[in-house]
């Protein structure tokens, strides 16, 4: 038995996410823990909410509500969404915790010691109505290109330019709209990254197994971007994590906190903290996760993430904890995914386009969703979803392959035999046949697993459904039964041992037809097969069990163009 840390990168608290974000890092990091659970390794799969940063304070503007009360509702939001999802967290935590906020600042004061932080002075917009100084993206403006009157300090929209504050006309507070703006001298803190260089290219070399997306992303960032330069890791906002060293005052940085990206992937650790407390545990039991001088050093740590995530979680995060000096667990694998694209578009939450979690679970139930989503990752390029494509691999896939053989089989059996598992009979050779066959995959189904090939697993998956349509309609019990019904016993029984093994092996990818399966065959506890001839016969004569409900309901051309319509244009709430 492994132990298994396994992290999605956190889902900003601004809004609802929609199925891009989904697959693009917490779908697959469940996929994965279901796996693993599932072969019965120890797991730790932790997720929360990024709550800080400019978008979660204009969010709660615009909603017209406290920072803090807004996230606290927009984290209740996503807890019960992920739970409709069935995303198996083992806690779905805050970057806002007391946890996070104790360790973001203990971190600050350890990288000050190791001196690898340095305090530069610059100039920035302050706001005498509001108080505050503003984000660049906070200030207003006639844009001195194309002369639109509400330019933002960062960029116009209108015409794309990249402006910096100083350079708008009129400038005024996009927080009061007050024009009694002046450009003040500001410190910050810096870190000296580039400190970090040869031990971060190093690190990076001893991952011999990382995708080469991952690698050549980090690589980029690391020798030719400027991706490594010293970066600023705090900022002027009322709402983050207030910057102090240690539990220390930090002179001169009062009113500041610090930057989200540099509060977020700490998040990944006081998560294991808020998971510890919320569950009566010690420190002890959340550190073994995470430190190495507390029994991490035999745990296997693996991010999930989007492509945009990458120099994050390959560069800046690792020189905070190498920077430390301290021994924490670093990751192992980091699993990253391209874009899924939305109908000849991109999704996008600020533009209100493409399907939003919460829509998907009012059309239909999450394995739908789990499966086109996994089905068709975005792992080697760039995925689209597209409705007809939708359609055609739930009908396909899900309603006339899954669901047609379990339905199939153990209606088939009710009618000949009642709810219960025949006997009599012994295997012929298209029984050796298609067990081999599928032990055969099972295996390569476990690899493809374990090695996180989403789309390859849900591929032999299928097959392996195949494997027991062909069977049985190769043998056909209803057939059979006429002339040798102890034959067709036997072929029924090893179709309802089949339909048991669908079960167990489709649970990471669908959840809940899963569970549907065990309950109807009246199995208490899924066991993933070791040997798969022991495997199939669990199900012995006389056991009984009741014909499931419809598993999987066929997606209509009528569903499909009624959604394709709601889907089309932009989110209005
Ligand atoms: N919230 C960006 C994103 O959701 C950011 C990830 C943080 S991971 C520590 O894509
Ligand atoms: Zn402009």
């Amino acid at each position: 038995m492994a132990r298994h840390l396994i992290t999605s990168a956190i889902p900003y608290i601004n809004g609802i996410k929609h199925l891009g974000n989904l697959i693009g890092s917490q779908l697959p990091a469940d996929l994965f823990a279901r796996y693993m659970r599932a072969r019965g390794h120890e797991v730790l799969f932790l997720c929360a909410t990024d709550e800080h940063g400019t978008p979660a304070e204009l969010a709660a503007a615009k909603a017209g509500k406290q920072v803090a009360e807004y996230c606290a509702e927009m984290h209740a939001v996503q807890a019960e969404i992920a739970r409709g999802f069935r995303l198996s967290f083992d806690h779905f935590g805050r970057s806002s915790s007391p946890q996070n906020h104790a360790l973001t600042q203990h971190f600050a004061g350890r990288l000050d010691d190791a001196g690898l932080i340095n305090e530069i002075s610059e100039k920035q917009v302050y706001s005498h109505a509001d108080g505050r100084f503003l984000p660049d993206r906070y200030i207003e403006g006639t844009c001195p290109n194309c002369g639109y009157d509400k330019a933002r300090g960062d960029q116009c929209e209108n015409c794309t330019k990249q402006l910096d504050p100083t350079d708008l006309i009129d400038p005024r507070s996009a927080v009061s709209g007050s024009t009694d703006l002046e450009v003040r001298e500001t410190k910050h803190l810096y870190l000296r990254q580039s400190e970090l260089k040869d031990q971060l290219d190093a690190w990076i070399d001893s991952k011999s197994d990382w995708p080469v997306l991952t690698t050549s992303i980090a690589k980029k960032w690391l020798h030719d971007g400027d991706g490594l330069r010293d970066r600023g890791i705090t900022r002027d906002l009322d709402w983050g994590i207030p910057v102090r060293k240690g539990t220390e005052d930090w002179p001169g940085m009062e009113g500041k906190v610090f930057y989200v990206w540099f509060d977020a992937p700490i998040e990944y650790i006081a998560c294991a903290g808020e998971w510890a407390a919320a569950n009566g545990l010690s420190d002890a039991d959340w550190q073994r996760w995470w430190r190495t001088d507390m029994g991490a050093s035999d745990v296997r740590y693996t991010q999930f993430m989007g492509k945009d995530n990458v120099p994050f979680h390959t560069l800046s995060f690792p020189a905070t904890l190498i920077g430390s000096g301290e021994p924490w667990k670093m990751v192992d694998h980091l699993k990253s995914f391209n874009y899924l694209n939305y109908d000849g578009g991109q999704f996008s939450t600020s533009q209100g386009r493409g399907i939003f979690m919460d829509q998907a679970l009012e059309l239909l139930p999450a394995d739908y969703w789990r499966w086109w989503l996994l089905s068709h990752a975005p792992e080697s390029s760039d995925a689209e979803f597209t409705w007809e494509n939708f359609q055609s691999s739930v009908n396909k896939d899900l309603a006339d392959v899954l669901g047609n053989f379990i339905s199939r089989i153990t209606k088939f059996c009710r009618s000949k035999f009642g709810e219960v598992v025949p006997g009599g009979g012994a295997y012929g050779p298209e029984e050796t046949a298609v067990i081999a066959d599928v032990a055969e995959r099972c295996a390569r189904y476990g690899a493809l697993m374990e090695a996180m090939e989403v789309r390859k697993s849900a591929q032999e998956l299928r097959a392996i459904w195949v494997s027991g349509n062909e069977y049985l309609q190769s043998v056909a019990p209803w057939t059979t039964f006429k002339s040798d019904p102890d034959k067709a016993a036997m072929q029924t029984r090893l179709g309802l041992n089949l339909a048991h093994l669908y079960a167990v092996l489709s649970a990471p990818f669908l959840p809940d037809a899963s569970a549907a399966i065990l309950k109807s065959l009246q199995v208490d506890e899924a066991v993933w097969p070791e040997d798969m001839n022991e495997f199939l016969s669990q199900l012995k004569p006389d056991q009984a069990f009741v014909v499931p409900e419809v598993l999987f309901a066929k997606v209509t051309d009528e569903d499909r163009e009624a959604w394709q319509a709601r889907f089309s244009g932009v989110r209005q709430s």
